[in-house]
């Protein structure tokens, strides 16, 4: 039967591209379900949006010296054409800063101001008074309360996921001047989540234990179990959407309360264009709504969005909000500020034409119940190993055997073998099994299933060996290409949700009829006799070790730009006299042997010749050298340092050190290009 579904994607703030975090995160995994849902013959509305409110917009717009406006209109249109690109299939992609989304927004917050669901309050709030303005979410950043991350932001602290106040944290700064902030009172209005505790432990804690994910209830649980409490949902900023009640003047809706909203106007925009109702996709108890998110959204989705919609009134609740851990990429948290990423107009430009490569990857690795890695060698095997060798070698082969033996059309099939009807009878339970995984959110499995499907067909082929046959049983060769026919029929209907693009190019490699998911179920003859195939191309192409070298290298690329963007250079120290100067007695030396010191980490025990003489020097550089390996270096000594005794050996001297970028001890070392003898002067 028909049934209604809402499904949102987390709605991505507009202040860079996107990245493959996002992708593997929400939108593949909330796409694989839309798509699957449309195949069902389902009723879907599936929606999203740019977030173009909040303060990393207003902190990123600072930065270039331009308006949030410019900002978020460049992003917007970038985020979009990724999701095109990446076959996203909203039904609607919207923004917030959309005039319907203001007064969508808006309006919600009326309503719930009218039936006194805010508690108004003047409290004091941090300030920042070199630049005139209140510090609200990003724009502090301190110790959290909960875990002691330094780098917790005034709302939510991305080390532990817990929300807060940002009069919570510990020793605040302002983002903006680095100032410590002051307290300066303010008005604003709460949402008391507090007045809604026994509802969401009653609808989540007692009803959604066994559906929800572990990591979605186990967060909720936490929430709720260390007791709820109202959350400002204004904010004294100037870009949002202004408070519009009397005396909200200056103030604007905190991006939490107005992001969510976003979801039902972009629900209101896509009806309106189609000629439909919107109310039902959001109000009718027979509609499933699901939210598809990071980790880090879930307590807004779980927790103050539904005491947002269960405190108006007339909305339903999510069914779901499978959100899902992080994706790591090559053993690193990815960063955005740090560009340790892999941003998608990027991947496109490097790999044009591979977007099911990376959806199929991406899923296959899904950090579905915990974070994981991706890694560039990962992504090359699974597209060599999997998708062009099984799945684009088993469909290659049929097409090309077909246009050869029959011209293209369809053979009819002679008597079938017990493999025959075996492999018939497996490919119909496919649509079974992937479904079960699908609805169970667990879309690593089903794209692994969805390879056993390829995996099958290979199989059946190589077994079946129908280039043998030809000459000695071409009527046993047309039942196995019949049946090879079917099994690629099938594939190209069951691989659309993963790989909309093959799937696309398979239906017309294939000519294949319209044909729904149910039909692979039941075993319909998906190709009939006589009917005529286009021609074969390759669906996927083999990536080259070169191809992620230059990869890999981009990345090494990045974190050196990076460090050296990032590093802290320290001011000069006081000045010194000439004379002081040339007190210091530099010469050439070479370390001609060395002993690491027992019991001390980081002391080496070396031999030095000076060129003078041949002396004792104890140096910190264990950590980074072995003794071995410092043996015959030529080094930069002091020979006239006071001579000090550590551990007991007297040292006579130093040797000079730098650091590398990265941090890594190098010797300071005399120019290797012109060879010098040992005691001669520096200078
Ligand atoms: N923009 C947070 C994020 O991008 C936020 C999601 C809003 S969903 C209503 O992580
Ligand atoms: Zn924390």
């Amino acid at each position: 039967m028909s049934k209604r579904f809402t499904i949102t994607a987390a709605l991505p703030y507009t202040n860079g591209p996107i990245h493959i975090g996002h992708l593997a995160g929400v939108y593949i995994p909330a796409d694989i379900y839309a798509r699957f849902l449309r195949l069902q013959g389902h009723d879907v509305a599936f929606i999203c949006g740019s977030d173009e409110h909040g303060v990393p917009i207003t902190l990123k717009a600072k930065k270039e010296g331009v308006t949030p406006q410019d900002i978020v209109d460049r992003y917007h249109a970038n985020i979009k054409t990724s999701f095109d690109d990446f076959g996203i299939s909203f039904d609607n992609y919207s923004r917030t800063s959309a005039k319907n989304h203001h007064e969508t927004a808006s309006e919600f917050f009326k309503t719930l101001y009218d039936k006194g669901e805010f508690i108004e309050e003047t409290t004091a709030q941090l300030y920042d008074d070199e630049a005139n303005q209140f510090l609200a979410d990003r724009f502090v950043v301190g110790t959290c309360p909960k875990c002691g991350n330094e780098e917790s932001y005034g709302d939510q602290c991305e080390a532990c996921g817990t929300t807060h106040n940002a009069t919570d944290l510990i020793n605040p700064k302002s983002a903006i001047t680095g100032a410590t902030p002051s307290l300066k009172e303010t008005k604003h209005w709460f949402l008391p989540l507090d007045k809604h505790e026994s509802f969401l432990k009653e609808w989540i804690l007692d009803g959604h234990k066994s559906d929800w994910k572990p990591n979605v209830y186990g967060q909720c649980k936490s929430w709720i179990e260390d007791g709820l409490r109202p959350r400002a949902v204004t904010r004294d900023l100037d870009w949002g959407i202004p408070v519009p009640v009397e005396s909200g003047d200056g103030k604007v809706l905190y991006v939490w309360f107005d992001a969510p909203i976003g979801y039902i106007s972009s629900t209101k925009e896509w009806a309106q264009r189609n000629g439909k109702d919107w109310e039902p996709y959001w109000k009718d108890k027979d509609t499933t709504l699901v939210h598809f998110i990071g980790k880090d959204n879930i307590v807004f989705h779980c927790i103050i969005f539904p005491a947002m919609l269960k405190a108006e009134g007339s909305y339903i609740l999510p069914e779901n909000v499978p959100a899902n851990e992080f994706l790591n990429l090559e053993g690193q948290k990815l960063s955005t500020s740090k560009n340790w990423a892999v941003w998608l107009p990027e991947y496109l430009k490097d790999f044009p034409e591979k977007q099911d490569v990376l959806r199929y990857v991406l899923t296959a690795t899904a950090p579905e119940t915990k974070d994981t890695d991706f890694t560039w060698k990962e992504f090359q095997a699974r597209n060599n190993n999997e998708l062009v060798a099984i799945f684009g070698n088993f469909i290659n082969r049929v097409l090309v055997l077909t246009q050869k033996y029959y011209e293209g059309s369809v053979p009819s099939p002679n008597a079938f073998f017990e493999i025959d009807t075996e492999t018939l009878e497996k490919v119909n339970a496919f649509p079974e099994s992937l479904s079960k995984s699908i609805e169970r959110y667990r879309f690593r499995e089903a794209s692994q299933e969805l390879m056993n499907l390829a995996r099958l067909g290979n199989k059946y082929l190589a077994d079946e060996e129908p280039w043998k046959l030809i000459k000695t049983d071409p009527e046993r060769v047309q039942t196995i290409m019949y049946v090879a026919l079917q099994v690629s029929a099938a594939l190209a209907i069951v691989s659309e949700p993963f790989l909309p693009t093959t799937s696309q190019k398979l239906k017309t490699m294939l000519q294949l009829p319209t044909h729904s998911w149910e039909a692979v179920e039941k075993g319909a003859t998906l190709l009939e006799p006589a009917h005529q195939i286009g021609t074969a191309a390759l669906l996927f192409a083999k990536i080259e070790d070169a191809e992620i070298e230059h990869q890999l290298e981009k990345l090494t690329q990045s974190k050196l730009e990076n460090t050296l963007a990032n590093k802290v250079v320290e001011p000069q120290k006081e000045t010194v006299s000439f004379e002081d100067f040339s007190k210091l007695d530099l010469r050439v030396g070479t370390i001609i042997s060395a002993e690491k010191m027992p019991k001390a980490k980081k002391l080496l025990e070396l031999q030095v010749d000076t060129g003078i003489d041949v002396r004792t020097i104890i140096s910190g550089i264990a950590e980074s050298f072995t003794a071995e390996s410092v043996v015959g270096k030529r080094v930069t000594v002091l020979v006239n340092l006071a001579p000090r005794a550590l551990r007991g050996v007297e040292s006579q001297g130093m040797i000079l050190m730098t650091e590398t970028p990265e941090g890594k001890l190098v010797f300071v070392n005399p120019d290797a290009a012109h060879p010098v003898a040992n005691g001669l002067k520096i200078s």
